[in-house]
């Protein structure tokens, strides 16, 4: 700040001489500037090029020669008819019909040039060497274009005024030359977002400079950072992040007074090289340390001597051991260590006054640490902790003990966190009753108690009228009761799972009535009964994605009515990818889990997972209930459904032909019903099927001859009494074989569905599937919130996405600004 008024005059003078005193006076411009702006208009207008339209130019397009050049838009005069600040950003003129423009070398001719902005115009090419020539120059902004080569043709060293240098967001490349780094007054340098590689020399002439903040982030930098980085004397924000460096000094004349922050995270930090004991205290005293995604292996010892630090984050190395008692002493405000690897804590952990603590994934054992007071964000999930849950649960916003070997009962207490928005005590061993009270949390987003030993009965839950619950899972426990009524309550449900309980009720028309949000919904295997036509409802669930209601005793025909709002299911892919890219809802969000992630984790070998889990988004499990009638052709308007499921039902009838319009059906199952007729040829269109099971029915006819379906195995159509050629029969063409079907036996190889949703990332909830390619990854505070809402409507065109990899990473770098 300091050097910032120092330069007060320098900072704020020229911008305000550039755009409010200039004019003044009539016709100052002199020839020369004059002509060097036209020789710039003209060499930004190729003559075989029509002139800029209005939409890419807003100034240039203007500048006419018989006007005087000071009156030009974007151009600024000294009061002696010289041109000291010129401002085109976002002009777009470098963009042409197949041509895009380098930075015209004329730039050069305009010696009086103080200010410069030339960002976000698309400039293409290297920056052009007549740079040099504008010895004048305090600013300089060439970020947001696309400019690429190296920098060091450029003299440097003669722009000796330069206060405040954006070279970010382009595609400038080689070493940076140590001569930018000892411009005298120089405070900004912001260089992330391009391609520099190499390492960095020693900065020799640091300790006159001022830099205040320096940015080399997203670059491809690599080696020791140089000691001498400790001379920048000045420096107030430090960001090396995304690199490749390996190792961070430790000592040094240690004059870093205002350093606040440094940001090393996404490199491959070894270690903190040249600290000794004595000098662990002469660190800088910083605020804020991101050490995120490096290759620590331990705790740095010299941090119990920042009495400074505010947040500090660890997370994503290879820390082994243990958490060490200080840690808890230094008054941070946030702490992050989570992906690591450590096993233990050193003694029991003390009240400590951190807000935001996350532990998660480590393999951490005993008893669970404290849980601060006045914790806003506690997340020890992933461990091995494995005590019952504490009675005083202070204040928290964000709770997940999820994925440890918890036991004994929720408490009471758990309520007094009056704000809570997220509650996750899934994948543990609770037992005992949900506590009525939680159903009563004013401001519950999510609630996960998945995969536990509670008992009790679900209908004794009561869902206040402001219920703000977007995802309740309470599967894999041993509930019993009714549905609970006041869930209707709910209106923003999205996800809702009850899967594998023992709820006995009929068919919860009530969801119907109040959520049209509803993404997810799971009621398999429980004691679900009736049918699952509700009068008297709108029917509207435009955006379901996922329904699976297997093994119940739902019964009766499925009225077509039911499905005809799906229109999620319906959608056609390709209208669905261009929301998507078009308009993401809550856009600051997004960032947080960016596109660039997913892929990263699919360049790196986890291919058939995720993609598992993105082509088999959209489900419809109907199986192993007393449905009957035929099935409703209106299911073939489903074109984006992944996978159906209608096994084990007593269906009949024949098959719809219209399924041969579900386009990206990967997996169908019409097993173990009392289909009849032919397998309609329209099926052999479904390219994308990989598995299909038509066994047990009592189709007749020749199996339709296509490449696809000469890939099923004979298991595929076996018990159907009138079903021949291949692969069921050797296709000798002349006539059908006699009957070969007969009843299911105990020879029949059922398939294991369990095992199929558990690979779609169902059974554990894809929250949890999603989250764990996630997790480890760049984030996972705004995992539920944004995942749950966003997602699901990502994921299905995911794929697309890799497709066209390369236009998307490009996004994501404008994005990440
Ligand atoms: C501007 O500079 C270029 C070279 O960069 C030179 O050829 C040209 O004559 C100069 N034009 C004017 C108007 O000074
Ligand atoms: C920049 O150029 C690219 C390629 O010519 C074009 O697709 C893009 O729309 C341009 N950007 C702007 C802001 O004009
Ligand atoms: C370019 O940098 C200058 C100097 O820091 C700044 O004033 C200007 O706002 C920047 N332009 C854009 C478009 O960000
Ligand atoms: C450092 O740069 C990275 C990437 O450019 C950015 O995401 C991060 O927010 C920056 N860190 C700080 C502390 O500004
Ligand atoms: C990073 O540097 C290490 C050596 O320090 C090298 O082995 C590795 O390949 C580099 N990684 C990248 C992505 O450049
Ligand atoms: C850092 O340590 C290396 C050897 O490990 C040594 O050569 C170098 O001089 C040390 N630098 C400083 C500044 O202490
Ligand atoms: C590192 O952490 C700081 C907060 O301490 C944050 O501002 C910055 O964005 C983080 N860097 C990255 C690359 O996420
Ligand atoms: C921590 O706080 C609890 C209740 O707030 C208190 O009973 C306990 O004595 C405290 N422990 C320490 C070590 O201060
Ligand atoms: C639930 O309890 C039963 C016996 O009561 C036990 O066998 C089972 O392992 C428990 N499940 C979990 C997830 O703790
Ligand atoms: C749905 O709402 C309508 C009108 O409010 C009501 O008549 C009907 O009973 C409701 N149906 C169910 C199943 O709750
Ligand atoms: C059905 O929709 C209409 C308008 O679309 C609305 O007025 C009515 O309340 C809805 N009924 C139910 C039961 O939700
Ligand atoms: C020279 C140039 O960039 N022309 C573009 C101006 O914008 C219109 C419409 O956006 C484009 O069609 C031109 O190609």
């Amino acid at each position: 700040m300091r050097h910032l008024l120092q330069y007060f005059f320098l900072l704020f003078l020229i911008p305000t001489i550039s755009f409010t005193i200039i004019p003044a006076v009539h016709s100052l411009c002199t020839k020369d500037q004059q002509l060097s702006l036209l020789h710039l208009k003209q060499s930004l207008t190729p003559y075989h090029h029509k002139p800029y339209s209005p939409l890419n130019s807003t100034k240039v397009m203007y500048w006419d020669s018989r006007t005087d050049c000071c009156f030009w838009d974007g151009v600024t005069c000294s009061s002696d008819g010289h041109v000291v600040g010129l401002d085109l950003s976002g002009e777009t003129i470098g963009t042409g019909i197949g041509y895009r423009s380098p930075i015209p070398s004329a730039i050069g001719n305009l010696t009086s040039l103080r200010y410069l902005d030339l960002s976000n115009s698309n400039f293409t090419g290297s920056i052009p060497k007549t740079m040099g020539n504008l010895k004048q120059l305090v600013y300089l902004n060439l970020s947001s274009n696309m400019l690429n080569g190296p920098i060091d043709s450029i003299q440097w060293e003669n722009l000796v005024n330069l206060i405040d240098l954006r070279l970010y967001d382009n595609l400038l490349g080689g070493s940076i030359p140590s001569s930018i780094f000892a411009l005298p007054i120089l405070q900004f340098l912001l260089f992330s977002h391009n391609q520099f590689s190499g390492q960095l020399h020693e900065f020799s002439d640091a300790s006159s400079s001022y830099l205040l903040s320096l940015d080399l982030s997203s670059n491809n930098l690599e080696g020791l950072i140089p000691t001498s980085i400790f001379n920048f004397h000045a420096l107030e924000s430090l960001n090396l992040s995304s690199n490749n460096f390996s190792a961070f000094p430790f000592n040094g004349p240690q004059q870093l007074k205002n350093l606040n922050e440094i940001d090393l995270s996404y490199n491959s930090l070894l270690i903190f090289y040249n600290g000794t004991t004595s000098s662990y205290s002469s660190f800088p005293n910083i605020v804020r340390l991101n050490l995120t995604s490096n290759k620590l292996r331990t705790i740095p010892d010299f941090l119990r001597y920042q009495s400074g630090l505010l947040k500090l984050d660890l997370s994503q190395n290879q820390i082994q051991g243990m958490i060490p008692k200080w840690i808890w002493g230094l008054d941070l405000f946030s702490l992050n260590l989570s992906c690591n690897s450590l096993a233990t804590l050193e003694g029991p952990v003390p009240n400590f006054t951190l807000v935001e603590v996350d532990l998660h994934s480590n393999q951490l054992q005993g008893p669970l640490p404290t849980i601060p007071s006045n914790g806003g964000y506690v997340d020890y999930s992933r461990n091995h902790f494995s005590s019952s849950i504490p009675f005083d649960i202070g204040e928290c916003y964000f709770l997940s003990l999820s994925s440890n070997t918890l036991h004994g009962i929720i408490p009471r207490s758990i309520c007094n966190a009056r704000d809570v928005q997220v509650i996750d005590l899934s994948n543990n061993s609770l037992t005992g009753v949900i506590p009525k009270c939680l159903s009563a949390m004013p401001y519950l987003v999510v609630l996960n108690l998945r995969g536990n030993n509670l008992t009790g009965r679900i209908s004794n839950l009561e869902f206040g009228e402001g219920c703000h619950l977007s995802t309740l899972d309470l599967g894999e426990n041993q509930i019993k009761g009714q549905f609970p009524k006041s869930l209707a309550n709910c209106k923003d449900l999205e996800f809702l799972n009850l899967r594998n309980n023992q709820i006995k009720d009929a068919f919860p028309c009530l969801l119907m009535n109040m959520t049209s949000y509803l993404r997810v919904l799971s009621l398999r295997s429980n004691q679900f009964y009736g049918g699952i036509g509700c009068p008297n409802t709108n029917d509207t669930w435009p955006n379901l994605q996922i329904i699976d209601l297997a093994h119940n005793n739902l019964s009766g025909e499925i009225p077509a009515t039911f499905l005809t709002t799906w229109q999620s299911m319906m959608a056609d892919v390709h209208e669905k990818v261009n929301v998507l890219e078009f308009s993401q809802p809550g856009g600051g969000i997004f960032v947080g889990f960016s596109f660039g992630d997913a892929v990263t984790v699919i360049s790196k070998g986890s291919e058939r997972y995720l993609v598992k889990i993105i082509t088999s988004y959209t489900l419809i499990d109907f199986s192993c209930n007393k449905f009957s009638g035929s099935i409703p052709k209106e299911m073939g308007a489903f074109k984006s459904l992944y996978v159906l499921n209608l096994s084990g039902n007593a269906f009949e009838g024949e098959i719809p032909s219209s399924f041969g319009n579900m386009q990206v059906l990967e997996s169908l199952d019409l097993s173990l019903n009392k289909l009849s007729g032919q397998i309609p040829p329209q099926l052999a269109k479904l390219t994308f099927l990989s598995f299909l099971n038509l066994s047990y029915n009592q189709l007749v006819g020749r199996i339709p001859t296509s490449t696809q379906f000469s890939t099923f195995p004979k298991d595929s159509f076996t018990g159907n009494k009138g079903l021949w050629g291949p692969p069921l029969t050797v296709d000798n063409k002349a006539s059908p074989p006699a009957l070969n079907g007969s009843l299911p036996n105990s020879g029949h190889r059922g398939i294991n569905w369990d095992l199929i949703s558990v690979e779609i990332g169902f059974t554990v909830g894809f929250g949890v599937s999603v989250g764990s390619l996630v997790l480890c990854k760049r984030w996972s505070k705004w995992y539920y919130r944004a995942m749950y809402r966003m997602v699901l409507k990502i994921f299905p065109q995911l794929e697309e996405r890799i497709g066209i990899h390369r236009r998307h990473v490009h996004i994501n770098r404008r994005w990440r600004r």
